[in-house]
């Protein structure tokens, strides 16, 4: 750790000032104001927090640390996870030092599979990982270091080790989460050497002779691994954070949040709809049959999984990273095939009943195609995935909110009776 740390600890300081320096001057400047169709409309597009180890400009998708995701494409998850937290790619030095000490700290404790086994054998993946997670929190360093008496600058010393220890075990016990809920053989242990997306893959045991596999785990893990602030689990994660809840809790928390079936769980149902029309129309359908059987679907009440997005107004460029990789490694498989044909048809479709404010794929839309071109076909378990990736952000957002000192949240809410009067008192002014 002691790379990493000395990086940070050379920035953090830097920007502690510039956000005092900010804040001393500009303290009253207005950057937002907030509607009445905001505050009931899930605080939509407000600019209301900070985030600075990712942005999502709604015209260009996400931007790590102002790289935009597609040049990231070729990076390792420890690459990227260097990057969320520092603002830089690491050297050689920095990644060989940074999946060492992952590898030093990977170890298990025994006691979260007694835990996991002893759960209900119905239990979801999410779940699991979930309980996994905070069972750990007796573990926290930094629990205990605030339990002793912390100086406040140093918050963010004991959660980087928490954040550490949390990425060195999360792979390892979600790939043992697989093998144990899908009945897939004995767990795999980690192995030294190997990048997290190597050993990630290894470990779920899917077979993969070429290293194809293990690439499109690397894949994921930098596709998702943060997406800015206000989405769900980055926004749970924070708020309970805030609180200086540990980042056991915090993470799990977050976790919660990314299981929902409009967030993370967004994979799983894609893949979902996707198989079902396969299966509906024995094959490919065609661009008439898929076209009746979006409009099937939203006539039902129903989202189309995998389309539009609460801030992205483009085509996400991590679909198109996905898109792209299967479209090389293997343009004929038919469940790519129809990911593509859906890709042509569901925008047009969600632009014609004209509700989606973004008729585009996001990140969900094709991650589940990948997977059950490898196998991996058990879509219970694809948030777990997305949640190994996305514990990277979630974690890298705590150690920046620790180290720059950010207040417990705490936004103001109203009643209806206020709102009611509100617009009464706006309506005869005006
Ligand atoms: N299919 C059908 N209707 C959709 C739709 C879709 N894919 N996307 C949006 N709409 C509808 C909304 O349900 C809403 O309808 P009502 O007015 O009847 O409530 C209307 O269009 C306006 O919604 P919006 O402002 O465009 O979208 P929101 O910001 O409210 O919600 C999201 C964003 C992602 C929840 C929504 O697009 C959706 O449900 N998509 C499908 C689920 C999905 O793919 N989620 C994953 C997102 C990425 C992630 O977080 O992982």
């Amino acid at each position: 750790m002691a790379k990493l740390q000395n990086a940070l600890a050379k920035k953090i300081p830097v920007w502690r000032e510039e956000i005092k320096e900010i804040n001393k001057v500009h303290g009253n400047l207005k950057i937002d104001t907030v509607t009445v169709g905001q505050a009931y409309g899930g605080m939509r597009g407000i600019k209301c927090m900070v985030c600075d180890t990712s942005e999502v400009p709604p015209d260009k998708g996400l931007l790590i640390r102002g790289i935009p995701i597609a040049d990231l494409t070729a990076k390792t998850a420890e690459d990227t996870f260097y990057l969320l937290c520092t603002g830089d790619l690491p050297s050689s030095a920095d990644r060989k030092a940074l999946t060492e000490e992952l590898a030093e700290r990977a170890k298990v404790p025994a006691y979260v599979w007694k835990i996991l086994e002893a759960m209900p054998k119905d239990s979801h993946p999410m779940t699991m990982l979930d309980t996994a997670i905070l069972a750990m929190q007796r573990e926290s360093e930094f629990a205990k270091a605030y339990d002793k008496g912390m100086a406040k600058a140093d918050y963010w010393k004991p959660t980087l080790e928490d954040s550490l220890n949390l990425m060195a075990r999360i792979p390892t016990i979600a790939a043992g989460i697989y093998r144990m809920r899908f009945k897939k053989g004995p767990r795999i242990a980690p192995k030294k050497g190997l990048t997290m997306a190597e050993n990630y893959a290894r470990m779920l045991g899917i077979p993969d002779k070429s290293g194809e596999f293990a690439d499109c785990m690397r894949l994921y893990l930098v596709l998702h691994s943060d997406h800015e602030g206000g989405n769900v689990s980055a926004h749970a994660c924070h708020v309970v954070g805030s609180a200086l809840s540990d980042p056991y809790y915090a993470v799990s928390a977050g976790l919660n949040g990314l299981a929902g079936p409009l967030h993370g769980l967004a994979n799983q149902e894609c893949l979902g709809w996707i198989i079902e029309t396969t299966k509906k129309f024995k094959g490919v359908p065609t661009d008439e049959q898929l076209r009746k059987y979006s409009w099937d679907t939203l006539n039902s009440g129903k989202v189309i999984p995998g389309y539009g997005h609460a801030v992205l107004r483009i085509t996400d460029p991590r679909f198109t990273a996905f898109r792209e990789f299967g479209m090389k490694h293997f343009p004929e498989d038919p469940v790519m095939c129809l990911v593509d044909k859906v890709f042509n048809i569901v925008p047009q479709v969600l632009v014609e009943q004209g509700k989606a404010k973004d008729p585009w794929p996001n990140v969900d839309a094709a991650s589940g195609a990948l997977l059950y071109h490898y196998g991996l076909k058990e879509f219970s378990y694809y948030t777990v995935l997305f949640s190994v990736s996305r514990a990277m952000g979630m974690l890298s957002q705590l150690i920046i909110n620790r180290a720059m000192g950010t207040p417990i949240e705490r936004p103001k809410s109203v009643t209806t009776e206020w709102m009611k009067k509100t617009v009464a008192a706006a309506a005869t002014q005006s």
